[in-house]
Order: C-alpha cells, then structure tokens, then sequence
C-alpha cells in the first residue's frame, strides 16, 4: 500500500493516527499542499479529487476519503478495534465520527477556509474553484462552540468519546480541536471535559504524528 499524506494538514493526520494507533508499517508519499502539488497532472492520475489523503492498495484500487480508508484498515487489521466490537459499538463510533466530522471538523475548516488570503479562489478542497463567503467565517466560528458544548457535555461522564474505549471518534475530535487552533478558537475555561481528555489523548503516542 502507499499512503499519501503531507503532513501539515489535518484530514491526513487523522489517518496517520489511526495508523499509529495500529502500528501498521505503510509506505508513506508526502504531498506538498503549500506547493498546490495536489493539482499537478501525476497526483491527479492517483487521486482526481486532488485531496489527501488517499491509499493506494495492493491491487492498484485508490481510496480518497478518510472514512473509507480507516474503515478499510479496520478491516485489514483489526486489532486494537478502533471503530467497535459489536454491531452496536460499531453504529455508534461511526454514528459519532460523522457528527465530529460534519459538525467540529467542517465547522473549523469553514471558519478557516472562508477568511485565509491563500484560499480565496479555494474555499472548498478539491478539484473546483469556489469563492470565499467571508460570513461563513462567523457561521464557522459559530458551529465551532457548538461543537465544543457538544464534545464537552459527550465527555462529562465517558473517558473517551463513545465510552470507555479510544476509538476513531477521539481521532477525528481530537484532530478537530487541534486544527481549531488555526482559527484560534481552542476549547476554553467552560470545557473542563475536553482539556481533560484532550491532556489524555496528547499522551498517546499516536497523537505525536
Ligand atoms: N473528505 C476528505 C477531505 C480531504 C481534504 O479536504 N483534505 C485537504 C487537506 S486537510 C486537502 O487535500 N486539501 C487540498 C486543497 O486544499 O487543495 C477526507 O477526509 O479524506
């Protein structure tokens, strides 16, 4: 497998941890995103969408979206279970990482997106032109600190976000909080819960990548 990531960027580190967490050995190809190489002509024949990160596997197939590539490595290497044990488990991890992802994580890249000098023809990832909406900066900012209420009242009596084992929801939250400092709007005083979870997730050694 190759795996392509640029390692400043937060969609990929949520791939990267779960990687880690795996301690899967994978090939790893760095996409200069700064340097716009998502749009050249030899990344678009790997991934059309022009986004990391993608896994290229074994035989030649490409993923091009978080959720399908972890949900793949799940599959390939089951242990330790990051999306749950049971049918049930499993519902409910992927129930929260899609709430995490449309309601934390696209929230900050709204805020984010929409104001950055660099993005201005660029608002949305991907293949297509789109112009900012500088009042999408405040949606954004605002969806952020619902998010946050969200996350902190989740965490009031769990360790982790879907109960008592780390799953890819306290990945894709965790990234989500991390890129939040890009918009500078970190979890405050309010969110007792999260700062002492975020301390927890800080300790793993996945979340060094
Ligand atoms: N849904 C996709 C989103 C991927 C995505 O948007 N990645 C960003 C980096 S965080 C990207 O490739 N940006 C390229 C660009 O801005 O042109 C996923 O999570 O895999």
């Amino acid at each position: 497998m190759k795996f392509y990531d640029c390692s400043t960027a937060p969609s990929p580190r949520r791939v990267r941890m779960f990687i880690a967490e795996k301690k899967i050995e994978i090939e790893v190809v760095e996409v200069d995103l700064g340097a716009r190489e998502q749009h050249s002509a030899e990344f678009q024949k790997i991934n059309p969408y022009r986004t990391v990160p993608a896994l290229v596997l074994d035989d030649g197939s490409v993923l091009t979206s978080s959720t399908a590539i972890v949900h793949y490595l799940e599959s390939r290497f089951p242990e330790p279970a990051l999306i749950g044990s049971s049918a049930e488990e499993r519902a409910l991890v992927m129930d929260l990482d899609w709430h995490i992802e449309n309601e934390g994580f696209m929230a900050v890249g709204e805020a984010f997106r929409n104001r950055a000098r660099s993005f201005a023809k660029h608002a949305l990832t991907g293949r297509h032109e789109y112009q900012q909406i500088p009042e999408l900066v405040e949606r954004g900012a605002q969806r952020t600190a619902h998010f946050y209420e969200w996350l902190n009242s989740r965490l009031e009596q769990r360790q982790f976000i879907a109960g008592d084992n780390f799953s890819v929801a306290d990945i894709t939250a965790f990234v989500a909080v991390e890129f939040s400092a890009w918009i500078k709007q970190q979890p405050g005083p309010d969110h007792a819960n999260i700062a002492r979870w975020h301390t927890e997730v800080s300790e793993r050694p996945s979340a060094g990548v």
